[in-house]
């Protein structure tokens, strides 16, 4: 083979090619407007991409948060929605796939992951408490300060590192949190907020001997472990992928057991169970069910559907069995993988290795010139747009946002750019035109500008804020 010779994936990756285990039956047009009329739309958006009409966007690599197409079973499971108030048939649908698929006891629904978090934070955190995590996730850590708690991040320090190669970046760092037990003492700890993968550093995964681990050292103590179960399946693949022993084990095998070391889990349905709506807390604990279930009929809906439709629980119990078949979770997970390849061969910065749902542009090393309070993620992801129509999201400076005591803005250090892949969505064709935008976007990084703030809302400013360019 000359070495013209463009690689198919499976050559880039040593091996056969694999490809997706479905066909497209139903397909959407997409359309890109022209660079002026995107120009406009940019400026007319506050160079926030959240305020973009979807209309003006070409490949949306927004989020992978509820834009994944959903399976004929799952359209065919709308069908069977049973509308009822009370004890929908669906809800039953939903508790036994949860059940059996994740294995906690006590189901309560809610119409998305952020419900969830809601819920356990109120039911579980007394006011001063400490929650340690493996990195902070936006809307996590803002309920889990408002029901009155102090997030502490006790996640490894190469997770920090977009260049480290470690294989568990999403690790737990048991010396940190044994320290954090000491100095304010395990009544002060309201759980331990465990997060599989870890969407801020790059959709880390986190190893099952570090569940293990913490497992152990969380009984010594008598503390709770809650998962973000959002991306656990994408999670599992890599401890297939990475951890001895688990080679020939299936991903539902290796989630069951990862989860049976936690107390309970939150869910964003909207990602790895593959629906467009929805979300559910499952517990092993009789009480906080309890202070949960009463609580979901304040601000969700009735506890058999939390605030979605009968038919949405249908489709989300058909999509919680699909979500964990082997050949899907590989697809999805290498599809992301064939991008970051593309950008690593083209020395395009991003964080290493490639996670699970996305390819995160490492705006510090593309825009070194910017200081973090000219907002390099922002900015990257508003020349993306620009050049092609691709839109991505700003995970830095603007999403860390402020310290609630002091007001003062937090300066994570990643600021970073992600493409985030939908699940079933996009092809391989989609992931080169994005591969070729970022590549110019980086070829052009020296004449970026930088953005400032100029309007910025008190909760979550990354979804709103408005900037105008210096
Ligand atoms: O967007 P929700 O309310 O369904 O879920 C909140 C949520 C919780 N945990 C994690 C790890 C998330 O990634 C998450 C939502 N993520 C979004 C919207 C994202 O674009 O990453």
């Amino acid at each position: 083979m000359s070495e013209k010779t463009p690689k198919t994936m499976g050559q880039q990756f040593g091996r056969r090619s694999w490809a997706e285990p479905w066909k497209i039956k139903m397909v959407e047009p997409i359309h890109m407007i022209s660079r002026e009329q995107r120009e406009q739309a940019m400026v007319e958006a506050g160079f926030n991409t959240f305020l973009l009409r979807s209309d003006d966007v070409y490949i949306d690599l927004l989020t992978d948060s509820g834009t994944s197409a959903m399976s004929d079973r799952q359209w065919a499971g709308m069908m069977l929605g049973d509308e009822a108030y009370a004890g929908s048939r669906n809800f039953y649908h939903l508790v036994e796939a949860i059940q059996t698929y994740y294995g906690y006891k006590h189901i309560v629904p809610t119409h998305q992951g952020r419900g969830a978090e809601h819920l356990i934070s109120q039911a579980v955190i007394k006011k001063g408490q400490y929650v340690p995590g493996n990195m902070y996730f936006t809307t996590t850590r803002l309920h889990q300060e408002l029901a009155g708690g102090t997030f502490v991040d006790v996640i490894v320090d190469a997770a920090h590192d977009p260049t480290s190669l470690r294989k568990f970046k999403g690790n737990i760092d048991l010396d940190k949190l044994g320290a954090l037990i000491e100095r304010v003492g395990a009544d002060q700890i309201a759980y331990v907020s465990l997060a599989g993968t870890v969407n801020m550093a790059g959709g880390q995964p986190v190893s099952m001997e570090n569940a293990r681990q913490l497992r152990e050292l969380c009984d010594k103590h008598g503390i709770l472990i809650y998962l973000d179960a959002t991306r656990m399946v994408e999670n599992c693949f890599f401890i297939q992928e990475r951890e001895e022993g688990y080679a020939h084990v299936p991903i539902a095998a290796i989630l069951k057991e990862f989860c049976g070391y936690t107390d309970g889990a939150w869910m964003s349905a909207k990602k790895d169970n593959l629906v467009n709506i929805g979300g559910w807390l499952a517990v092993n604990q009789e009480e906080v069910f309890d202070a949960a279930r009463n609580m979901v009929v304040i601000y969700e809906g009735l506890h058999t559907y939390g605030g979605m439709a009968g038919r949405d629980m249908e489709a989300l119990a058909i999509g919680i069995t699909e979500s964990v078949d082997d050949d899907h979770v590989r697809t999805r997970v290498n599809q992301v993988r064939y991008l970051g390849g593309l950008l690593t061969s083209w020395n395009v910065p991003i964080v290493q290795p490639v996670g699970g749902h996305a390819v995160f542009l490492d705006a510090k090393r593309m825009y070194p010139h910017l200081t973090q309070d000219q907002f390099p993620a922002q900015t990257l992801a508003a020349e993306l747009y620009i050049d092609s129509g691709v839109r991505s999201m700003e995970r830095g400076n603007v999403s860390a946002g402020r310290d609630p005591n002091t007001g003062n803005n937090r300066y994570p250090a990643l600021e970073l750019t992600r493409l985030t892949i939908p699940r079933r969505v996009y092809t391989q064709a989609h992931m080169d035109v994005v591969a070729e935008s970022v590549k110019t976007v980086y070829d052009n990084r020296a004449n970026a500008s930088g953005l400032k703030m100029v309007y910025e809302p008190k909760y979550l400013r990354f979804f709103q804020a408005r900037f105008e360019r210096l």
